[in-house]
């Protein structure tokens, strides 16, 4: 027979106390670790000492990081100001709680055979293996989780991917090494951004894409050179620019503001100040912006087209 050892004396210096002290705040019960004595005495002057220091370090790290609830509800994503970028927040979220849960699970049974299921002898425990119940289990739960999954993610990429066929605003991109057009076809209004100038990078924000709030915008994307990818991360959402081969995707705008844009896809050089903004504005805004646009181009054209009339003369 095995000797218990010193573990039974209920000397302070025995090097089981730690372990007992864990397991108590682990089981967070007044568990005996032998019959007749409270094993948890001790442990609420432990928490209680633990709880303040916890509250603090909590609070801390929030501020620190600047974090609000909204974002931590959003475990993470940007704020989204479409329709389609709310239906991904839905889906990251989902997509948490699915494996929290699953985690629950693992680290629960991981808790209770750490402490329920200790090695009491050298007797070899029952063994499982070719357990046929439990080797469906094992198969079939992980598929259910996976098609659970993958019902959601599809059916709202399918939604995402979704092109109306009358849109209210369509917006055709253009990317070029290294910033950005933006074309209004229903308006003949056009916005293009400075082409490549290092001296003033700093400072040029690159070209502002205005789209008005609550109607929804397709958007054609094309690229006259290289592999460019429009990124709008308060869309939660980038699509490939590429050359010859148009893309397209839409949005249904839900809130005003100004928004930062950007290429993802290493396209050169100076990849990193393909930079725009997009500024959400009412429809009635947008139709003022429009206008403006209009006569500001037509301005533009005018003394163009004189002095081509005078070069003909
Ligand atoms: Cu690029």
């Amino acid at each position: 027979m095995r000797a218990r050892g010193p573990a039974n004396t209920g000397d302070p210096a025995n090097p089981l106390r730690a372990r007992r002290v864990l397991f108590r705040i682990v089981s967070l019960t007044h568990l005996r670790l032998r019959r007749g004595r409270p094993a948890a005495r001790g442990l609420r002057p432990v928490l209680l000492r633990l709880a303040p220091r916890a509250v603090v370090v909590g609070l801390l790290f929030t501020g620190v990081t600047g974090c609000r609830s909204s974002a931590w509800t959003r475990l993470g994503m940007p704020r989204p100001i479409t329709e389609q970028g709310k239906a991904m927040v839905t889906l990251w979220q989902g997509s948490w709680v699915a494996a929290l849960a699953v985690g629950l699970v693992v680290w629960g049974l991981i808790v209770w055979a750490v402490i329920f299921h200790r090695k009491r002898s050298d007797e070899l425990p029952p063994q499982v293996r070719y357990n046929l119940p439990i080797e469906v289990l094992y198969t079939i739960v992980p598929f259910i989780m996976v098609a659970v999954l993958f019902y959601f993610t599809a059916r709202d990429e399918n939604y995402i991917n979704e092109l109306p066929p009358r849109p209210d605003v369509i917006v055709h991109v253009t990317g070029f090494q290294w910033s950005w057009q933006f074309q209004y076809p229903q308006y003949g209004v056009r916005v293009i951004g400075h082409p490549v100038d290092p001296s003033h990078f700093a400072s040029y924000p690159g070209p502002q894409l205005v789209l008005p709030k609550g109607e929804t915008i397709r958007f054609d994307l094309y690229a006259l050179d290289v592999v460019h990818a429009f990124w709008v991360p308060a869309f939660l959402f980038k699509r490939d620019v590429i050359p010859n081969r148009p893309n397209h995707f839409q949005v249904t705008t839900t809130a005003t503001g100004t928004f930062d844009g950007r290429c993802s896809e290493l396209c050169g050089l100076y990849h990193s100040e393909m930079l725009f903004t997009v500024k959400v504005v009412s429809p009635a805004q947008f139709q003022q912006w429009i206008a403006a646009r209009q006569a500001a181009q037509r301005a533009a054209a005018q003394p163009a087209a004189q002095n081509a009339a005078g070069g003909a003369q």
